[in-house]
């Protein structure tokens, strides 16, 4: 298919380069892999002509700027990642969007940034990895606490989307993943820690605040479509703590949407369009992680769905949702 968007694409900047060089495979793989995440000009831009996608919004890689413990230095390479995507945006404003990293130790150095992002930069919203570090290395603060009601409250007057990447649990936290490092990244606890986190947000009582909020979630949803229906199910026994007016499952999906980044398997795809329905669903790759080729070559033979809602999927939710200038 011709014209694809995708969301889920990142970039390195100098700064989180090393951060991605567990992720990049064999050692052989570094130096390619390096050059792969770091240009935004003619490598990727073939990579997108050759498998049909026309335009995708960039975001910094993961964990980024939520593993910098210094709030000071967490700012300044928010700043310039942005100012480093802004200027790939600004040479092919056709063919890149960007997210904006954030922040996110200080609520209102994010909220500020993002506002910079959205009004100075033109920015479709943010992109944030999971939990942040701040301070000391086992520290987590999640988005749901009532210190970030103020950040929640920038983003929807912003009316943007928020995307919730993952990224991996930090080593003093993960002793149930002792002994297995592999579990702990894109195979298993990349969901784990982003569908806890995006299920605290559901949890919180943040959609009652906020009921416009848009978040996005990778990974055909992180394994939440399947558990779905389980979660309220159980939940009718076992509320303790929740603190929302409404059934999970609702607030799952108003306010969530979820992309095929990384995961081009047609039953799980199946599932989630079950669940979710084909207005909540968005194509993305999760380039260079994954290939841009796999990726096409899966969505646009899958024969899971319409030749109607392959448009919708791969091209018009996210015209809609980013109100993007594209025919
Ligand atoms: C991702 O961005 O989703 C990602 C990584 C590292 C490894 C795999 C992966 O950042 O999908
Ligand atoms: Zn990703």
């Amino acid at each position: 298919m011709k014209g694809k968007i995708a969301l889920e694409e990142h970039a390195a900047i100098k700064e989180t380069l090393e951060q991605t060089r567990s992720f990049a495979g064999d050692s052989g793989r570094w130096d390619d892999h390096a050059e792969q995440i770091l240009d935004l000009g003619n490598r990727r831009l073939e990579n997108m002509d050759a498998t049909g996608i026309e335009f995708a919004i960039q975001s910094l890689n993961a964990p980024g700027i939520q593993a910098i413990l210094d709030e000071k230095e967490a700012i300044r390479v928010a700043k310039k990642g942005n100012d480093t995507l802004a200027e790939a945006v600004a040479r092919h404003p056709k063919r890149y969007g960007a997210f904006a990293a954030l922040p996110m130790q200080s609520p209102d150095a994010a909220s500020l940034e993002l506002t910079r992002c959205v009004k100075e930069l033109g920015f479709k919203g943010a992109m944030v990895n999971g939990f942040t570090q701040k301070d000391t290395d086992d520290s987590a603060i999640y988005y749901d606490i009532p210190e970030y009601r103020s950040f929640w409250a920038t983003v929807a007057e912003l009316d943007v989307p928020f995307y919730l990447h993952p990224r991996m649990q930090i080593p003093s936290r993960a002793q149930n993943y002792e002994g297995h490092p592999w579990l702990m990244s894109a195979p298993w606890g990349f969901a784990v820690e982003t569908s806890i986190h995006a299920l605290r947000l559901c949890g919180s009582g943040l959609f009652e605040d906020y009921p416009g909020l848009k978040v996005i979630i990778g990974h055909l949803g992180e394994f939440i479509p399947h558990a779905l229906w389980r979660i309220d199910a159980r939940m009718a026994y076992s509320p303790r703590g929740y603190r929302g007016d409404r059934p999970l499952g609702e607030y799952f999906l108003n306010n969530f949407v979820v992309t095929t980044s990384g995961f081009f398997n047609d039953p799980a795809f199946k599932n989630t369009l079950e669940v979710l329905g084909e207005d909540r669903v968005f194509f993305s790759a999760d380039y260079p992680f994954e290939s841009m080729q796999d990726a096409a070559d899966w969505y646009d033979k899958t024969s899971v769905i319409s030749e109607e809602a392959r448009l919708k999927i791969g091209r018009t939710n996210a015209i809609k949702l980013f109100n993007l200038d594209l025919d």
